[in-house]
């Protein structure tokens, strides 16, 4: 028996009668041919060079997969290539520059339309500054902005000088800034002075202040002016503002620098198993390839097309599905600042109707929140142009999944949904929607190349419809290189459980050793997910095994809560669960005993609160703090997290007799009783 799930419980729910994308869809779809999937497995590495065309190389490659030093895995290793140039130049050079590139929604119904002309002026103009600023090929630019257009913008500057950027998602804390920003010996930073939140001025260059005052390194930093008068502020040393740099670097250009394709690109700080948050490390050839070819077949985009992916940009899934992919396109990328219900809860289909938007990608937990909110919001507008939809970022059940095919696709537009990770880099499951039907509450098998093998604890595949652990077995373009400057832990978090044993000892006892290796077979990746495949290969995905929560698609780890709620006076002990809301959305419970015993303490309570906010942000905020004298422990004295859990969504709990003081879960569970 494989370990609980995570806490969507709702997505075990079985699937639902499949759905055939129409003849109309087919008939334009991008990838149609119905034996992709064995053409893949047949050419298998070779099949991956789809991917690589469609980029523009400076020097071609001359071998697909390099895997002696397996799992540091090489692809299109001596190709030549420049991200920005393959997201901005080729596109002005194929007649293209009077074409959209971004059409960004500001948070107060501002709009801006950059074609691919005005994101390349804008894009050569901060590289230059950059540059001046002292930015060298490798040195790695910390990004921490809202979703304004100059995020991209530095996003594409950085790649096009080999810098690689580390964008930090801008609602994280100071703390949270300058734990990534130390990890990353990180000496340029981009910001802003605010944003808005709701209708109020933000302050965010004060989150920025604070987190440089503890860091060893000097750093640069460009401060962009989003509030003006809204919240006046001044720059200090080592600042400088960025439409000034503008200015003074007006109509320069800078040669896109031509990359090494397993050069970095990005690193992107993501939550583990333990407080530290990992550094994950992608390449440019094989990244750059893998996610542009998604866009393409899974995504159907095309560069007519006005392509909406309401993620944000400081997580994954607006880098690969917001900038990179659609960018390598040449599509219309559509970015908003704001949220689904400000000012009311029809601004989403108010941008769709109004953009006439193509495809629209989402989170299960805004169409969760979208069926909440009711039919009357969509109804209001014409969502007729929708081709595709997509969702991505947890587990999506069949209600939702059928709603909004209905209510947002109109009845016959193909919905994927799409598993993959920030280490997969792209999406790795997924239905294709010009080949596959989609079974609603299944995201689809693998695509083609992909070998995701559902396991069991003996890593040996599960029979269909039993539970495992989602693992792949084969490399893929899009995948993580290492975690940064820790080739170890990339080893041992993602490789070790189910791989060769023999071969991780090698590579851990003698890291990246010459001698030649015949063992690429042995390894296999572990997502840290379970899921079950059906009969036809269909993957439904249904949670995380390790501390990780999954909040409105934040991926925090427990240990990170744990931590800030153990650093507050007079807190004995803690731990901290996902909880499935009525609604399907993850909500965090902190189960926390007290040095005095007390059972609850509103002094304490706050100052978890505050310090949750301060070292992770907001979105960390519990939705319950349940004191407790003691934490349910195992007699060798570990804190049984999957009972808590079990707790928190009034389950059934099995037999507690293994614990050294069982008589505490009646309280817990009648201090909840109270809490709800
Ligand atoms: C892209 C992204 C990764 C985790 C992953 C899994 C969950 C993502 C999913 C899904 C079920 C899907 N997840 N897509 N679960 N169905 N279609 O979200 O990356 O932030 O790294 O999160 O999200 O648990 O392991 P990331």
């Amino acid at each position: 028996m494989v370990e609980r799930n995570g806490p969507d419980r709702d997505a075990s729910a079985p699937t639902g009668s499949p759905h055939s994308p129409p003849p109309s869809f087919i008939e334009q779809a991008n990838v149609t041919e119905p034996a992709l999937h064995e053409t893949f497995e047949r050419n298998w590495p070779n099949c991956w060079t789809r991917a690589a065309d469609l980029l523009s190389w400076d020097e071609e490659y001359e071998t697909v997969l390099e895997d002696e030093d397996a799992p540091f895995y090489r692809w299109f290793a001596d190709g030549r290539l420049n991200a920005s140039y393959n997201c901005l130049d080729r596109h002005l050079e194929s007649g293209r520059k009077n074409h959209a590139a971004i059409r960004w929604e500001g948070k107060r119904g501002e709009r801006r339309t950059y074609t691919y002309r005005d994101l390349y002026v804008e894009v050569n103009e901060f590289a230059a500054a950059l540059r001046d600023l002292g930015v060298e090929e490798d040195d790695v630019v910390t990004i921490y902005l809202p979703m304004i257009p100059e995020l991209p913008i530095a996003m594409l500057a950085c790649a096009r000088i080999g810098a690689p950027h580390s964008v930090v998602f801008a609602g994280l804390s100071a703390d949270a800034l300058a734990t990534r920003m130390d990890a990353a010996e990180s000496e340029y930073l981009v910001t802003c002075d605010g944003y808005y939140r709701r209708g109020d001025a933000f302050n965010q260059k004060s989150k920025a202040d604070n987190a440089r005052i503890g860091l060893e390194q000097d750093v640069q930093t460009v401060v962009v002016d989003r509030l003006g008068d809204d919240l006046p502020h001044v720059l200090g040393e080592n600042e400088c503002d960025y439409h000034d740099l503008r200015e003074t670097f007006a109509g320069e250009t800078v040669e896109p620098v031509s990359r090494d394709a397993e050069d970095m690109l990005f690193l992107m700080y993501t939550s583990g198993t333990t407080g530290e948050p990992k550094g994950v490390v992608h390449s440019t050839g094989g990244y750059l390839a893998h996610v542009a070819w998604t866009s393409r077949a899974v995504l159907d985009v095309k560069p007519d097309d006005t392509y909406w992916c309401a993620a944000d940009i400081g997580w994954i899934t607006g880098h690969s599905y917001i900038v990179y992919g659609p960018l390598a396109l040449g599509t219309t990328t559509v970015m908003y600042e704001g949220t689904p219900d400000y000012p009311d809860r029809d601004r989403l289909w108010e941008i769709v109707d109004r953009n006439a938007v193509d495809i629209f990608y989402t989170a299960p937990t805004a169409i969760r929140a979208f069926m909440k909110w009711g039919t009357d919001y969509p109804s209001r507008y014409d969502l007729s142009s929708l081709r595709l939809l997509g969702t991505v970022g947890e587990p999506i059940s069949p209600r939702p999944w059928n709603w909004y095919r209905e209510h947002i696709g109109g009845g016959d537009c193909p919905v994927v949904d799409t598993w993959w990770q920030t280490e997969t880099g792209a999406v790795t499951i997924s239905t294709l929607p010009g080949i596959d039907e989609m079974k609603p509450g299944s995201a689809g098998p693998p695509l083609p190349g992909i070998d995701v093998r559902v396991v069991d604890e003996a890593g040996e595949e599960v029979e269909p419809g039993q539970t495992g652990y989602l693992t792949i077995g084969r490399p893929w373009p899009g995948m993580a290189r290492t975690l940064y400057d820790n080739d170890d832990r990339f080893v041992t978090e993602y490789w070790r459980r189910f791989s060769d044993p023999d071969a991780v000892n090698r590579q851990l006892t003698s890291p990246h050793s010459t001698e030649s290796r015949e063992d690429a077979d042995d390894w296999r990746y572990f997502s840290g997910d379970t899921a079950r495949v059906d009969e036809d290969g269909y993957i439904t995905v249904l949670g995380r095994v390790d501390d990780v929560i999954n909040v409105s698609g934040h991926r925090l780890g427990t240990m990170e809560i744990e931590s800030a709620i153990a650093d507050v006076d007079g807190v004995a002990e803690t731990a901290v669960v996902g909880r499935s809301s009525g609604t399907g959305d993850t909500e965090i419970y902190a189960y926390v005993s007290t040095e005095s015993g007390h059972d609850s303490d509103a002094v304490i309570q706050r100052s978890i609160l505050d310090n949750i906010e301060s070292a992770i942000g907001p979105i960390a905020r519990p939705e319950a703090v349940i004191f407790t004298p003691e934490l349910p422990k195992t007699r060798s004295g570990k804190i049984m997290r999957r009972l808590l859990e079990d707790v928190a969504n009034g389950e059934e709990l099995g037999d507690t007799s293994a614990l050294r003081n069982p008589e505490i879960v009646g309280e817990i569970q009648a201090e909840i009783a109270d809490e709800g």
